[in-house]
């Protein structure tokens, strides 16, 4: 590696935030459909580059490299950052960071992208399979398509008895396909697993459209936000925080393992989504939004203690901690980065496929 690039990644890794103090020319957000073919391979090639650099955890649950490191850290925090307040800023700054590795550690140019799934969510028919015929899934410029064979769970596997399950094997194409792409994280120290993915189509269907991204918008404040996001731990309601994780990861597959959902890279494009949806929140009272925080700091415990906005995340060894109130701001001393507009239009609930315009330059 050249002496220069060298240095940069040292800098990173040592200085954590103090590098972004100043957000200048902030990387674009855009959702995948908004992409080139070669800015979609450009990601694609730099997510696969992570998985060729040094782990930074000093080999966390067993991680062997940098995109592991990721999914280590959120497997280790696991109990403590969901059905939280600060779920949303933990996991806008986890995307963020990844977003940061992969410029500055593997030389990618442009911004994290999102999957906007409620482009193609059916309100009507719970079984259509659009939104699984989209470009995310793609084998050449995509993440690839469903595990295969279909396996069956045992009911220790499905403990919310989950119907519709189509998959549960290894994801057999694209750039993460098996024998291509290792996951280390919790296996035995020298064995690894496939990326696994277990399709539920009404559950995507279900969970991820557009009228519950816009309920939950909608709310007046952040602590009725943060509850709106993630909702119960339940199938019998839907949440938009569940449509990717349980749509694609059902049972089985590896995004709906709630330790090891990061070892999908579809992680980061469903998570940044609902940052999206937090930002465009924001926006709509930007000067009281950027700082406001609340919601409980034990899981589920609605009636004690809250965060406040100097309340610390901590990412283990991918970068410094930051408050919550740094972490509301997505272009100030801790993150930078800006969503791209005009973000495509989801249909109302229509049940039919987003017809997005793209703008490419090579379709
Ligand atoms: C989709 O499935 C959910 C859960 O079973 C159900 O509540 C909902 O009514 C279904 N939607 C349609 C359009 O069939
Ligand atoms: C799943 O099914 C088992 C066995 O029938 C039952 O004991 C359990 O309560 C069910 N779980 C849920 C979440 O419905
Ligand atoms: C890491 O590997 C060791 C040795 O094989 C194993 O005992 C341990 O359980 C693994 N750690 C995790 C988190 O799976
Ligand atoms: C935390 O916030 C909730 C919702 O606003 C509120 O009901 C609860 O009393 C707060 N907890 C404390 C300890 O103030
Ligand atoms: C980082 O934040 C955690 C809480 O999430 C705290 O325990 C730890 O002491 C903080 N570390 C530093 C260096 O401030
Ligand atoms: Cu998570």
């Amino acid at each position: 590696m050249h002496v220069t690039k060298l240095l940069s990644l040292a800098v990173l890794l040592l200085t954590g935030e103090s590098l972004a103090s100043q957000c200048k020319n902030p990387p674009q957000r855009k959702e995948w459909r908004q992409l080139s073919k070669s800015e979609r391979a450009d990601y694609l090639n730099a997510v696969t580059c992570l998985a060729h650099k040094p782990d930074v955890t000093g080999g966390l649950q067993n991680a062997t490299n940098l995109y592991q490191s990721f999914e280590a850290t959120h497997s280790e925090q696991t109990p403590s950052i969901h059905w939280v307040g600060h779920f949303a800023l933990w996991h806008r700054y986890f995307t963020a960071t990844y977003e940061r590795y992969l410029r500055e550690a593997c030389g990618y140019k442009g911004a994290q992208p999102y999957w906007n799934w409620a482009l193609d969510a059916s309100a009507t028919d719970n079984s259509s399979m659009a939104i699984f015929e989209t470009e995310i899934f793609d084998s050449d410029y995509g993440f690839g398509g469903n595990g295969k064979p279909f396996l069956p769970a045992t009911a220790a596997e499905n403990p919310f008895n989950l119907t519709g399950r189509t998959g549960g094997g290894c994801v057999q194409d694209g750039p993460f396909r098996e024998g291509k792409f290792f996951l280390n994280v919790g296996q035995p120290k020298g064995e690894s697993d496939c990326l696994r993915r277990d399709w539920i189509p009404w559950i995507m269907n279900y969970f991820a459209r557009q009228s519950i991204i816009d309920h939950v918008e909608s709310q007046p404040d952040y602590t009725s936000f943060a509850r709106a996001l993630e909702n119960i731990p339940s199938f019998t309601q839907p949440n938009i925080h569940g449509s990717g994780h349980f749509g694609v990861g059902g049972v089985l597959g590896t995004l709906g393992n709630s330790a090891h959902s990061p070892g999908d890279p579809l992680f980061y494009m469903h998570h940044c989504n609902l940052d999206r949806v937090l930002w465009n929140w924001q926006q709509k009272d930007l000067p009281l939004r950027l700082h406001q925080v609340g919601g409980p700091i034990v899981p589920l415990d609605y009636s004690g203690q809250n965060v406040t906005l100097d309340f610390e995340i901590n990412i283990g060894k991918l970068a410094g901690n930051a408050t919550l109130e740094q972490l509301l701001n997505t272009q100030g001393d801790v993150l930078c980065y800006d969503y791209f507009s005009p973000q495509l239009a989801a249909p109302q609930d229509g049940g039919i496929h987003g017809k997005p315009g793209c703008g490419c330059d090579d379709k």
